[in-house]
């Protein structure tokens, strides 16, 4: 038994296979269970038990110097593909696929780019509000429903910690720092506690504008807005004010343009009216100006607001407001072309 066992192990040592599946099947040769390593075990039952302590050494040795090389073998093929699957150097490399930017954000960056043309600033200011820059200052009652928890999320149980609804706050703080001239726009996340539907959204964003000087009137703001229109959506756009009523404006206008898709035949998109509403305006209340101790008999001022969800909508006929907040690839894939 120990010659076979020797002749076995000389075997062992010269094996050698040109695949994985050559090495497997060498294992299988010496090692699986009628292999001849265990047929050498189950010989080793029947020897006189003087000569088993040697013999059971040896064999011993033979089973780990075939299990090893035998797997020395197989691990030479893990890594080496033999040119049939592994890297090829001459394929292209993969291609770094660049973001784009949010449908919003190019909006955004539209607007703010046209009242920049008019010298208009930005500003910018917290989320996290207090009730005197979100309501007090603007004029709101003390019973407004917009203060209700209905409508507005509070932080904590503290009611004077909240998130803004619009971003007139940030005109407040301006108007409490900086004496008119003051020509800004605001560009900024608010927050309504309102039912998401395809329609609204708790969360939305806003561009406002504020314009405090000496004589400023109703024929500026509107003169204002119509370049707007005309910038946003196309030269041949028109717009008409509607009376509407606002608490921080007096005279206040809602403003619609000609329908960006009939150019004002009539269709679904401003059921079939010819107009669609885009942005509330009006001239700051002199309560307001007041408020921040702004002199309403040496100043006057107009302002606007206008949500950019609705406004990308418009001009890119989306449906669903909900898309703007999902980060679906395909949906955000289509703005490639439309960056700035
Ligand atoms: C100050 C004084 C006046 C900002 C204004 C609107 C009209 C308006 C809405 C449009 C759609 C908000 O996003 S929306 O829901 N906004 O209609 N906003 S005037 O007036 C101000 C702001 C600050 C100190």
């Amino acid at each position: 038994m120990l010659d076979k066992i020797n002749h076995l192990v000389e075997e062992v040592k010269e094996l050698a296979a040109s695949s994985a599946e050559e090495a497997e099947q060498l294992r299988i040769k010496y090692l699986s269970k009628k292999g001849q390593v265990s047929q050498l075990f189950d010989e080793f039952k029947t020897i006189p038990n003087e000569q088993k302590r040697e013999v059971g050494k040896y064999l011993n040795i033979l089973k780990t110097q075939a299990l090893d090389k035998i797997n020395e073998l197989k691990a030479s093929f893990e890594n080496d593909t033999h040119g049939e699957v592994g890297t090829d150097l001459t394929l292209p490399g993969s291609v770094a696929e660049l973001g784009s930017r949010h449908p919003l954000s190019i909006v955004r960056n539209e607007i703010v780019e046209i009242f920049a043309r008019l010298g208009f600033n930005v500003a910018d200011g917290p989320e996290i509000e207090d009730d005197h820059h979100v309501f007090e200052a603007l004029n709101f009652p003390p019973e407004h429903p917009a203060r209700d928890m209905q409508d507005t999320f509070f932080i904590a149980t503290n009611p004077d910690v909240l998130l803004r609804t619009h971003t007139s706050s940030v005109q407040v703080r301006v108007m409490e720092k900086q004496k008119p001239p003051v020509r800004a726009i605001f560009p900024g996340r608010v927050f309504r506690n309102e039912a998401i539907s395809a329609r609204a959204h708790c969360i939305f964003h806003q561009v406002e504008g504020l314009y405090i000087d000496e004589n400023v009137s109703f024929a500026d703001l509107k003169q204002t807005l119509l370049y707007f229109a005309k910038e946003m959506f196309g030269a041949d756009t028109k717009i008409r004010l509607r009376p509407s009523y606002f608490p921080f404006t007096e005279p206040s206008a809602e403003m619609d343009i000609s329908c960006t898709l009939c150019g004002g035949k009539g269709c679904n998109v401003c059921k079939y009216t010819g107009w669609v509403e885009i942005l509330g305006c009006g001239m700051v209340d002199p309560a307001v100006l007041e408020s921040s101790d702004i002199d309403s008999k040496a100043y006057t001022g107009f302002a606007f607001g206008m949500g950019i969800e609705r406004i990308t909508m418009l001009k890119y006929q989306i449906k669903d407001i909900r898309l703007f907040f999902e980060n679906d690839k395909r949906f955000l894939d289509q703005f490639k072309s439309a960056q700035i």
